[in-house]
């Protein structure tokens, strides 16, 4: 079997926040007519610089035409001089390649007539637990409109809930006094995101304030790469701590200082199946636990990130993937499931990823190539749209 080509489609798709996110997604043709597709989930994050879409797809179609698409170790190590790993989170070249990874492994079962589960060794599990996510509170004024985030989708199943905060503690603590005081032990706090906006010593000042609220977790409570900084603070609380992996140097470096407890493994901030297979197993064998994150990605990374979570021995606490909940639109013919705060991992039945694109909505939905507006930097970080709280956002909008 051979490549016989490569598309690229841009999606773009607001969140019940009001921000816009724009997806790729990536065909990869063949020879006997078989195909398989590709998520590369929001690129709408910093570093605020777009990929040119026809140029992107140009490169994939010479890397990839006239190749074995069997052969996915060495085109993924191959894609790895194309799209070299860098030391940070966000890094688009690492979409690109997960979105080429998916491709292949849904391309790979296809062919075979089999479920992706079985090209990774099978499940251990059929749903994964999965919170809510609360965009940071800015302001006192916020707060009203979160503990209504926390009321609909409480009413909806979803009751875990991780919590973005530390840029206004006054708010963190009363929305938590909010939810603790209306919903009692029906809600569970997950864990509190700091995303790398805070040194160790003030995040730990403000989480010795928050967790008598009862919290989980707390993540990515020191500054990118601050291995020290995170092991320091880990020392310092009573609570399991975990942070993204976004490169296998930098898993390497906090396993060396043993800065966490859990590693949070998402398929698009490592680069695909192959990458995020290799990252939980380096976590297992240092006895670390693994949970499955997130940058919400639509249904069709959605259930790419369900298969992973069900093949994981070590997957030890609740994990993030909530993306077709928050995105107004969806380009899957299904709509992944989604059950009292469980994700259903798709059927096994289903050959390849066992989830179908919908054309005519990519046709829809469809933008020209990757593009950036005039968002603020806070507005990034929140996953808000300008001048929208995360809560009006999603008051105005939510399905
Ligand atoms: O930090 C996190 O756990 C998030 O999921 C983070 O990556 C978000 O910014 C996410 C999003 O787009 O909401 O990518
Ligand atoms: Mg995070
Ligand atoms: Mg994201």
């Amino acid at each position: 079997m051979k490549i016989t080509n490569v598309r690229l489609d841009v999606v773009r798709i607001p969140r019940n926040t009001g921000f816009v996110c724009e997806h790729g997604l990536v065909r990869i043709e063949t020879d006997e007519g078989v195909t398989g597709v590709g998520e590369m989930s929001d690129f709408s994050h910093l570093p605020k610089y777009a990929v040119d879409a026809r140029d992107l797809e140009a490169t994939l179609r010479g890397a990839l035409v006239g190749r074995d698409p069997m052969g996915l170790i060495g085109i993924n190590q191959e894609l790895k001089d194309l799209y070299p790993e860098t030391m940070y989170y966000y890094e688009k070249g690492t979409f690109i390649r997960c979105g080429v990874d998916i491709a292949l492994h849904d391309l790979a079962a296809k062919a075979a007539g089999i479920n992706v589960s079985a090209l990774l060794g099978g499940r251990v599990r059929e749903r994964i637990k999965v919170c809510y996510p609360i965009f940071r509170s800015r302001t006192i004024e916020e707060v009203d409109a979160n503990v209504e985030i926390v009321r609909r989708k409480l009413a909806a199943g979803f009751d875990v809930f991780r919590l973005y905060a530390g840029v206004n503690p006054d708010a963190d603590e009363l929305l938590l006094d909010r939810v603790r005081t209306e919903f009692g032990s029906r809600v569970t706090i997950k864990s509190l995101d700091y995303s790398h906006l805070l040194d160790w010593k003030k995040a730990l000042r403000i989480t010795k304030r928050l967790m008598p609220y009862g919290v989980e977790l707390i993540e990515s409570p020191a500054p990118r790469n601050d291995f020290e900084g995170l092991r320091h603070f880990r020392m310092a609380v009573d609570l399991p701590v975990s942070e993204h992996v976004w490169s296998f140097k930098q898993l390497h470096d906090m396993l060396r200082h043993d800065s966490v407890d859990i590693f949070n493994i998402a398929l698009i901030f490592i680069g695909g199946f192959a990458a995020a297979r290799k990252a939980a197993a380096a976590a297992e064998v240092a006895g670390k636990g693994v949970l499955i994150g997130t940058t919400q990605e639509l249904g069709y990374g959605t259930a790419a990130q369900a298969l992973f979570g069900a093949s994981l021995t070590n997957l030890d606490a609740i994990s993030d993937p909530t993306g077709p909940e928050l995105y107004v639109d969806d380009v899957t013919t299904e709509k992944v499931r989604y059950e009292n705060g469980w994700l259903h991992v798709p059927d096994a039945s289903r050959p390849g990823l066992g989830v179908e694109i919908d054309w005519d909505k990519v046709e829809r939905l469809k933008a020209d190539s990757f593009a950036w507006g005039d968002q603020q930097v806070a507005n990034l970080q929140d996953r808000t749209a300008a001048g929208t709280a995360s809560g009006a956002g999603e008051a105005r909008q939510d399905r």
